[in-house]
């Protein structure tokens, strides 16, 4: 829904008499008429130059810095360093700390020494404190101190005039902080040219450390447009605590590749800024968000990561309030020959990039991760903000979705075609049109009058549901759900105290205050079997709009001044999503008494929320460009720890040509989280929709997804307790070849799928490019060997899907497709082994029961599998761990091999015996046939 219509839709459902029903509808079929033309009304939302502390930080520019370190102040116990700055403009002093963090990171944070009132430092986020490690005094003068940072030759130099930090390993800078004299801290201060509160201008002038500067300070101190109020369109932001943003700068030598900071509609290399806007990180519901540009979407992961090919590092700013990123690179503009001629003629400079970060409120508190390698950083961060949720195995399976499946026949009748069709699924979805008047936790008593019913006829064919659940409570006296909410004070407040309300699907809304715990305890206790009537445990949650999406707000979310307890909304905007999805989260957990394992999908996110399930791209089209930016936009989000990211297979808004569907599920099958979804306002999509042909495409991309299911599962094992992306962009595991530096039409599953899906309209071929020198790739359909480090063209057709699986990997996978994934739990494995030019491979497999916590006390199978020397062995990786499992190996396939005499098997017990094979020269295949062993055992396969 566009903003600029929501006020003129108020006023007209408010002038006409309609029901109280009749307005959501309304609402609902103006936004679907809007839907026709696809751009998103810019006017909508801010430009840098519209927000007031953007423009303001942004027309400060590179210099000299203000900020002097005042040396005397210096304290430094093992493991922390003190230090106050002082800006020589204003005299205003902060403090700053410093912290040497377990694991190769430095923590600085800076805040002012005395603040008027508190300022909002983030919680929640991080899963602790992080731990510290010592550090000592190298050198100390008048210039500045140096201190050494844990064993790696690091250090860290403190330049007090101006202040500067620059983090150096040898003789090398890694970087450095305000070297370009971007530090900035609005001190928060009282209004001068109005009333004032007057117990803190007292306060205020009652510190000495103010009194001796007042006179400076009154002369600084210009009052702008924007810091005392602000509006935009006809929305006014009062600004009670005046100006309050904080802003600094990083200078990255050497590197010329930054990432991150999703979600924007971008490549996966991040842009330079100049001459645009930054990047925007806030929340918001953007309607038909266009692509390649810096505008702020759904979710907000401040955390970039730069990359050369010596090392990667990254930074982690964490604020919660609107923030805007501007990247600079000295090499921007240069062609490749420009940057051949510096080579040739010698030139000096080296390659920079610069980063600038801009926040509206809070503090600065930064984590520099110092890596060296990609996966050092992705340990790093996780560290810090903890891993990927373990999702139940089902959740990796195929989802079916659309707003909306209009009533329990039509779920059974969706249900049954996919029967009929022979296509699996394992979750149907149902969205909004579900409730009893978008009162979410209830159902239509028509169209879902037997909701269990529906429930269990799903559960018998081992399949579930999903049911959204909004955070946006219609305002009703009839609704327990608000009556509750408002009873016991759980909603956020208006900036004058009452219930903050706003307009949403269900007319007038009150917004519960997720940040408060007790708000989130009792959220959570609302997914109670008995309390969320209809609900089974097959049944799992969808958080949509909680952005919050608001639609008669500024820029369709929630006004900054609204209260949540102590703090304003817009010190802790991008935190709101994050905290439904944990109440949602723990919600499911709780209803079964800590058992089973969550799924909880969220449109907003923000760092850390990786920890309560998975996410999606929003409101994406069905246009052929947006299934292309699924894959940046889904590699940008692992880079930061959300693991669990897939977009809207088929295009939310528009109709997709039967070529574009298929290539989105070829595509979408080979992403990590894998849903079609559809507006309520296009024709219908299932998948045998399309004529028998279509029909046999969609089912084979979606089987080569169940067949796959094991490697997904233990790639999400391995994000759970790592923290590694599950899709990596190629650089990530071949971090020295920077031809794969800025690729993003292709992409990895773990270490050993490449996947390059076709997205071109009407393709003929595609050129992948295969990594790796001395390596080799084996076409997973074909079979067929390719050598590394080079472009490959492929000739492809409608049915084709370009996999390539890594010699050196084996990848176990499920080959009996059968309605859902949790009909197969008791399936045989087939091993696929592709063989290294050094005839050697490694793989894994991972196995629990799939769904509960039982995991975490040692309930699972997980195994190393390894070929070498003709031998392939499954080597038990966890000896303290017990899990049964009936599954068994049905077939080995080694792709690269020569033609053996015999095959014997060798089990734990000692016995032996010769194993059937059959070997393809063409492809050199080796397939052994029914070795019979059980997953979880001990055994070796022996090729003479
Ligand atoms: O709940 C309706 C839709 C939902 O289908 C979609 O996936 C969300 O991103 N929702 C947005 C609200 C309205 C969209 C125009």
């Amino acid at each position: 829904m566009r903003s600029e219509w929501a006020e003129p839709i108020q006023s007209i459902i408010k002038m006409a008499t309609f029901t109280e029903r009749m307005a959501p509808v309304l609402l609902l079929w103006l936004a679907v008429c809007l839907s026709g033309t696809w751009a998103v009304d810019r006017g909508n939302f801010k430009t840098c130059d519209q927000s007031a502390f953007c423009k303001r930080q942004r027309a400060l520019k590179p210099g000299q810095s203000p900020y002097r370190a005042l040396l005397e102040t210096l304290e430094l116990t093992n493991t922390r360093l003190t230090l106050q700055l002082i800006n020589d403009n204003n005299k205003v002093r902060l403090l700053l700390e410093l912290y040497r963090l377990q694991g190769n990171m430095t923590r600085v944070k800076i805040n002012e020494l005395k603040p008027l009132k508190p300022r909002y430092e983030v919680p929640d986020v991080l899963i602790q404190e992080p731990p510290t490690e010592p550090m000592s005094l190298l050198s100390q003068d008048e210039n500045g101190v140096v201190l050494s940072l844990g064993a790696e030759s690091q250090r860290v130099i403190v330049s007090a005039r101006p202040f500067r930090l620059d983090i150096m390993e040898g003789r090398e800078v890694l970087m450095s902080v305000n070297s370009r004299g971007l530090l900035a801290f609005e001190h928060l201060r009282m209004r001068k040219d109005t009333q004032a509160d007057p117990e803190a201008e007292k306060k205020e002038e009652a510190d000495p450390a103010n009194q001796a500067e007042e006179a400076v300070n009154e002369e600084e101190e210009k009052v702008e447009d924007g810091m005392w109020e602000e509006t935009f369109k006809s929305h006014s932001d009062s600004k009670p605590n005046g100006p309050s943003a904080v802003s600094l700068d990083f200078s990255l030598p050497g590197v010329e590749h930054v990432y991150g900071i999703p979600e924007h509609a971008d490549t996966l290399k991040l842009k330079t800024t100049d001459g645009g806007d930054p990047y925007r990180l806030y929340n918001l519901d953007v309607f038909q968000y266009e692509l390649y540009n810096p505008m702020a979407l759904y979710g907000a992961v401040p955390v970039m990561l730069a990359h050369n090919a010596q090392r990667t590092t990254g930074i982690f700013w964490l604020n919660a309030a609107e923030t805007w990123v501007d990247i600079s690179s000295n090499t921007a503009g240069k062609t490749v020959f420009g940057k051949m001629l510096d080579y040739v003629q010698g030139s000096s400079e080296t390659p920079q990039t610069d980063v600038r970060w801009i926040s509206e409120s809070g503090i600065i508190d930064v984590f520099v991760m110092l890596g060296p390698k990609p996966q050092d950083v992705f340990s790093q961060y996780a560290s810090l903000t903890g891993t990927q949720a373990f999702p139940p195995l089902s959740a990796l399976a195929y989802h079916q979705c659309r707003w909306n499946y209009n009533d329990q026949e039509d779920v059974q009748a969706v249900d049954a075609g996919f029967d009929q069709h022979d296509i699996p699924y394992d979750f149907i979805w149902l969205d909004i049109e579900h409730t009893d008047g978008k009162r979410y936790f209830t159902w239509d008593p028509h169209k879902f009058a037997t909701p269990r019913d529906m429930l269990q006829g799903i559960m018998d064919k081992k399949r579930k549901m999903v049911a959204i659940v909004d955070p946006h409570i219609k305002v009703d006296s009839n609704y327990k759900i608000h009556n509750e909410i408002r009873s016991r004070g759980y909603y956020i407040k208006n900036k004058d105290g009452g219930d903050y309300e706003g307009w949403c699907w269900p007319g007038n809304a009150g917004y519960p205050d997720f940040t408060n715990p007790e708000m989130r305890a009792w959220w959570a206790s609302m997914f109670a079997y008995d309390q969320y009537e209809g609900s089974m445990e097959n049944l799992y949650t969808w958080n949509d709009m909680n952005e919050p999406s608001v639609f008669n707000g500024p820029e369709v979310t929630m006004h900054k001044d609204a209260v949540h307890g102590a703090w304003e909304h817009r010190d802790l905007h991008n935190l709101y999503g994050f905290y439904v999805q944990m109440a949602t989260a723990e919600g499911l957990v709780q209803r079964s008494g800590g058992v089973e394992r969550p799924f909880v999908l969220t449109r907003a996110f923000f760092a850390g929320s990786q920890r309560y399930g998975a996410v999606w791209t929003g409101d994406n089209a069905a246009e052929w460009d947006h299934l292309k930016i699924s894959i940046p936009m889904c590699l940008s989000l692992g880079l930061v720890g959300v693991s669990f990211c897939g977009a809207d297979v088929g295009g939310f808004f528009k109709t997709p040509s039967s070529e574009l569907l298929v290539r989105w599920y070829q595509t979408g099958a080979y992403q990590p989280f894998f849903r079609a979804h559809a507006h309520l306002d296009t024709p219908r999509r299932e998948p045998w929709l399309f004529g028998p042909e279509n029909t046999a495409l969609i089912r084979e991309a979606v089987r080569q997804r169940y067949a796959l299911l094991p490697y997904w599962y233990q790639l999400f094992y391995h994000a759970y307790r790592t923290g590694h992306p599950v899709m990596r962009p190629l650089w990530v595991e071949y971090p020295q070849d920077t031809a794969t530096f800025a690729m993003d039409d292709q992409f990895l599953i773990g270490r050993d799928l490449l996947v390059h899906p076709v997205t071109e309209e009407g393709a003929r071929g595609i050129t992948a490019y295969l990594p790796g020198k001395g390596e080799v790739w084996f076409d997973v359909h074909t079979f067929q060997k390719h050598n590394g480090a080079q472009n490959l063209y492929v000739p492809v057709t409608m049915s084709s899907i370009p996999v390539y699986q890594r010699g050196g990997s084996i990848i176990p996978r499920k080959i009996r497709v059968r309605r859902s994934s949790t009909c197969m739990e008791h399936d045989p494995y087939t091993l696929y082994v592709a063989l290294s030019p050094q005839r050697t491979a490694e793989g894994e497999l991972y196995i629990d029961d799939g769904h509960t916590f039982n995991f975490n006390k040692k309930e699972f199978i997980h195994r190393r599998l390894s070929f070498a020397n003709n031998v392939l062995s499954s080597i038990n990786l966890a000896p303290d761990a017990q899990f049964s499992t009936q599954s068994w190996i049905e077939r080995i396939l080694i792709l690269g091999a020569s033609k053996p005499s015999k095959v014997t098997l060798k089990t734990a017990d000692g016995q032996e015996s010769q194993l059937e094979f059959d070997f393809d020269a063409s492809m050199s295949v080796l397939t052994l046939r029914k070795p019979g062993m059980n997953a979880g055992a001990d055994w070796t396969v022996v090729l003479q």
